[in-house]
């Protein structure tokens, strides 16, 4: 009795591995996403200073591509978009330093994240989450896999997914070069520019009653959470839009954005 349950599990074991392989056969993943080899002599068409990761980064795609969406055609069937990500150098303070073009500096290497769109990539990708034709994949500085990252995929996917009106391509106006004519910095008591991925102020002080105003200079969206009792989120701001609070009692208050949970900022509202 013992031997024949022992067979019947292993039999079991072993058609599934089968179906297994059928399935990675016919479904498009990170695998098909090669690493994108010399990316580093292709276009770099927008460098990014992350202050919530600390993070510099670097993005590249062929000049023609580039040349194609700058002539105002949808991203081409074949493009692949590179970030070379690296760890921003920091001064003692753990403020990230800056190059004379106001840029943060290459620390180590962290990863590279790809995408490759081509034609029928998407069928293989559930309807709640696909991407066009996109394809997503990362890999450690050296071209390696990157195991971990790749096994939770869909978060790739997700992420990416509100940006459907621009193919998908949160880095579009860069890579279309529409980049320049960026959103205003607002200024006045009460208003906060959320740019590179930082709160400007860090900490707002206002009046209670008085509306504090943020507004979103970044091209990749952000939202203002404020922790306390009960959690109060404002809409997700897109690039060039503002929201508003105002508080009534006095105290202060921490937030940080939604979407990215290292960016933090304080409010502090007085009588
Ligand atoms: C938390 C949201 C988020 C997740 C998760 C995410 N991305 Fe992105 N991605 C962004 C943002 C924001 C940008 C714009 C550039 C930046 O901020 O680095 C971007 C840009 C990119 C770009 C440059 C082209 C573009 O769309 O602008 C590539 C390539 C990319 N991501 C690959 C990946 C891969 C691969 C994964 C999964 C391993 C992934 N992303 C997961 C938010 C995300
Ligand atoms: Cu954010």
């Amino acid at each position: 009795m013992k031997l024949h349950r022992k067979i019947t599990y292993s039999v079991a074991v072993a058609g599934a591995v089968a179906a297994g392989a059928l399935m990675a056969q016919a479904t498009v993943g990170p695998k098909d996403v090669a690493f994108p080899q010399g990316f580093d002599k292709w276009q770099m068409y927008q460098q990014l200073n992350r202050h919530d990761v600390k993070q510099y980064r670097e993005l590249y795609a062929k000049p023609e591509i580039v040349k194609a969406v700058r002539e105002g055609k949808p991203v081409p069937n074949g493009a692949v978009l590179v970030i070379a990500i690296f760890a921003a150098q920091q001064d003692a303070d753990g403020k990230p330093t800056r190059d004379a073009k106001g840029n943060f500096i290459k620390g180590k290497p962290m990863g590279v994240t790809v995408m490759e769109k081509r034609a029928g990539w998407g069928a293989s990708v559930p309807a709640a989450w696909r991407n066009g034709d996109w394809q997503y994949a990362a890999y450690t500085p050296d071209g390696k896999p990157n195991e971990k990252a790749n096994a939770n995929i869909k978060g790739c996917f997700e992420c990416h997914l509100p940006h459907a009106q621009q193919d998908f391509v949160i880095s579009l106006a860069g890579l279309s070069g529409t980049a320049a004519g960026a959103a205003q910095r607002p200024s006045g008591p009460g208003a906060v520019a959320i740019a590179e991925f930082l709160f400007g102020p860090e900490k707002v002080s206002v009046k209670a009653g008085q509306t504090i105003t943020w507004t979103n200079i970044d091209d990749s969206p952000h939202q203002v959470t404020v922790q306390g009792a009960s959690t109060l989120r404002t809409p997700v701001v897109l690039k060039g839009q503002s929201t508003s609070l105002q508080f009534t009692e006095e105290g202060t208050y921490g937030y940080i954005c939604g979407l990215h949970p290292g960016m933090k900022g304080e409010i502090v509202v007085t009588k």
